[in-house]
């Protein structure tokens, strides 16, 4: 791996090319991985490489989720082991959500060593190995195991195709996904989008769930239920345009709303206004599955 100094303006981020590149070196992370992760790059730079407001909230919510859950399960793949293996198992016993590997560029040898790097990460049981073809889909995706993804009601679903999510949510499974690609399929037929970087999602989950394991299965639903996952896109949409107009004004030489008085700029009251609306839109997209887990 390449030192990369702590002090480098972007330190995260080439930490991350780092560990999916070590990911394709040790057999972990698919060739394509690497494309894959360079477009995440992308978003993440529009997004301005933090977790946006609206994330955070899709990242409770999901918390809420795994919580509530019967069967929960969390799909692997190349870039999400190369990239937070021991986060995964944490986040997996601490809402006791199954671990299942699951590769778009299936091959045996891949499938084991991740369930290798996650056993060595603190995992005691991952699915995968014996998956069969149960999703209806034409590739290697489709290969789930009986016990895991095809019996779950919540899935979350690190950097997804969007083919599987689909199907998955067609098949009445309520879809969590962490895509940094709010214009992606995956993004945009996941019950909750998660539009941030998977590394920050993970995390910022592991150190909520302590708190809401506190809280009541009705608390739980109340958060779930006043969910829209429509305010979570466009919210990201939004900040990539706010983000890309203050780079123009910065070129243009356009005074920032902020340097303006020293008043604050507009985003953040916007941003509440958004939020705020959430409640009186309630019970649109995740009743729906919610009922479905209530059955
Ligand atoms: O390990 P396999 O064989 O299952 O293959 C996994 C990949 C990721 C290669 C495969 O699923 C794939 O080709 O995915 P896509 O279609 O390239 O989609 C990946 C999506 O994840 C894109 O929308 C990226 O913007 C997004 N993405 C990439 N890296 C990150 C990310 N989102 C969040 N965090 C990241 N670190």
């Amino acid at each position: 791996m390449t030192e990369i100094p702590k002090n480098h303006p972007r330190y995260e981020s080439l930490v991350t090319r780092e560990q999916i590149s070590a990911g394709v070196d040790k057999g972990i992370t698919s060739r394509q991985g690497l494309i894959a992760q360079g477009r995440g790059e992308a978003f993440d730079y529009l997004i301005g490489e933090k977790t946006i407001e609206s994330a955070e909230y899709a990242e409770a919510v999901s918390v809420a989720l795994l919580l509530l859950a019967k069967k929960p399960v969390i799909s692997v793949n190349g870039n999400a082991a190369a990239l937070a293996a021991a986060d995964l198992v944490t986040l997996s016993k601490l809402t006791g959500a199954l671990l299942e590997v699951n590769l778009f560029h299936r091959t045996d040898e891949r499938v084991k060593k991740i369930i290798d790097e996650l056993k060595n990460n603190g995992a005691d049981v991952v699915l995968g190995e014996n998956a069969e073809p149960l999703l209806p889909l034409e590739h290697e995706r489709a290969k789930v195991e009986r016990e895991g993804i095809y019996d779950a009601d919540v899935i979350f679903v690190p950097l997804e195709d969007g083919d599987r999510c689909k199907v998955l949510a067609e098949m009445k499974k309520l879809v969590i996904a962490v895509d940094l690609n709010p214009l992606s399929r995956t993004a945009q037929t996941a019950h909750v989008s998660i539009i941030d970087n998977f590394k920050r999602a993970v995390s910022n989950m592991i150190k909520m769930i302590p708190e809401f394991k506190e809280m009541t299965e009705k608390d739980l639903w109340e958060i779930v239920e006043a969910y829209d996952n429509n305010i979570v896109l466009v919210d990201a949409i939004e900040t990539i345009k706010e983000n890309l107009t203050a780079e123009q004004n910065k070129i243009l030489g356009i005074e920032d709303e902020k340097n303006n008085n020293g008043a604050q700029p507009q985003k953040e009251p916007k941003k509440r206004v958004r939020m705020q609306r959430n409640a009186e839109i309630a019970k649109r997209v995740m009743s729906r599955g919610g009922d479905l887990m209530m059955e």
